[in-house]
């Protein structure tokens, strides 16, 4: 005997209370799938009910028809807001689980500081830019030719003692100055000009350490080659580095001097930036501070380079950034400098 039209109703009801529970019940978007599955898939349980169709009489297909694809729509919309449901509390446990308590104090940092040497060599290197110079560098490893010869030492000058240098080969050596940086640079410029150089580096000399002497320091050395350069044009050069280095009242002197190197040469002193030149224990009552070494390029010297000495006319100076910083920084022994303790270092803040 075919079914009834009352008992595939009573069926559907049936199966309607049974899924509609079960999807109710359902605790994950998976188990919600299965459930989609087993009443809406191709062989689901509607299509179960479905096939009784061709069983009933014509007239009563439509309303079970309508019945089964009404009941069909029903689960559809409670499966999808169950889903949905289920979606939002799983992205909700997470966002929880993941949360970050941005108010949580954060992990101390250490600040760092510039090196003193480096903070004093940016701040020279930055005045002599501004004034049309670029930097050059070299090599620490030198030629004799380089540090010595073509910079008017010759072999016999005590300057060139064994004992003052350190020799790697008869011919080589660690640099003492940063001269040579300056004759490789004239030589590849010759007889272009002007020529305007800051050479910053190492320099190696066979000292016995101590507080004011140290085997290895830092040296800038600055050299302008050009038609018509003169003595006053050293000077106001080295007023004006004097005045931002040290301050706006800074005054400087020259005191005649001898380098093999320049002719004439001169010392230079800076009245004392600690006490304004009325004197104290930095400069040691003098009121005046010794600084830098400078003087005319000596013609010889220019030749070496590869310029007309008849032609062009130069200036250059020297200076030992550890003695500047020190007196900037009111340290009192040179080796302050090469601890590498960043205790020690932290406290030279920039000035
Ligand atoms: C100083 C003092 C005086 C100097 C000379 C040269 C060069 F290469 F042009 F000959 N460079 N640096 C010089 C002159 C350096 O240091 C105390």
């Amino acid at each position: 005997m075919p079914p009834s039209l009352e008992a595939l109703k009573a069926e559907l009801e049936s199966v309607r209370t049974k899924a509609v529970q079960e999807i109710d019940a359902a605790k994950t978007p998976e188990a919600v799938e299965a459930l989609r599955v087993r009443y809406l898939g191709k062989k689901g349980v509607l299509a179960g009910l479905m096939s009784h169709l061709r069983a009933l009489p014509a007239e009563a297909r439509p309303s079970f028809g309508q019945a089964v694809n009404a009941l069909r729509e029903a689960l559809e919309d409670q499966i999808g807001a169950r889903r949905a449901a289920l979606e939002a509390a799983a992205l909700e446990a997470r966002l929880q689980a993941e949360a970050i308590d941005v108010t949580l104090p954060g992990e101390a940092l250490a600040p760092g500081a510039r090196h003193p040497l480096s903070q004093v060599i940016e701040a020279i290197e930055d005045i002599f830019i501004g004034m049309g110079y670029r930097i050059a560098e070299g090599p620490d490893v030198e030629w004799d030719t380089y540090n010595f010869e073509r910079l008017n030492i010759p072999k016999d000058h005590p300057a060139r003692d064994m004992q003052d240098s350190f020799y790697l080969t008869d011919e080589m050596l660690l640099r003492t100055h940063t001269s040579p940086v300056q004759v490789r640079e004239m030589l590849a410029m010759a007889p272009r000009t002007p020529l305007k150089i800051i050479c910053p580096g190492n320099v190696y000399r066979r000292d016995t350490d101590d507080a004011t002497h140290s085997h290895m320091f830092t040296q800038i050395e600055g050299l302008v080659v050009g038609e018509g350069v003169r003595m006053s044009d050293l000077k106001g050069t080295l007023e004006q580095f004097a005045r931002r280095l040290f301050g706006e009242e800074t005054k400087i002197r020259l005191r005649p001097s001898y380098f093999p190197f320049t002719e004439p040469s001169a010392e230079v002193d800076v009245t004392c930036s600690a006490c304004g030149g009325t004197g104290c224990r930095v400069c040691k009552w003098t009121g005046w501070l010794e600084v830098l070494g400078a003087g005319m390029v000596h013609p010889k010297v220019l030749e070496a380079g590869g310029y007309d000495p008849r032609r062009v006319s130069g200036f250059a100076f020297g200076l030992g950034v550890e003695r500047i910083a020190m007196i900037k920084y009111g340290v009192d022994d040179i080796r302050q400098f090469y601890v590498n303790d960043a205790r020690v270092l932290r406290s030279f803040v920039a000035c």
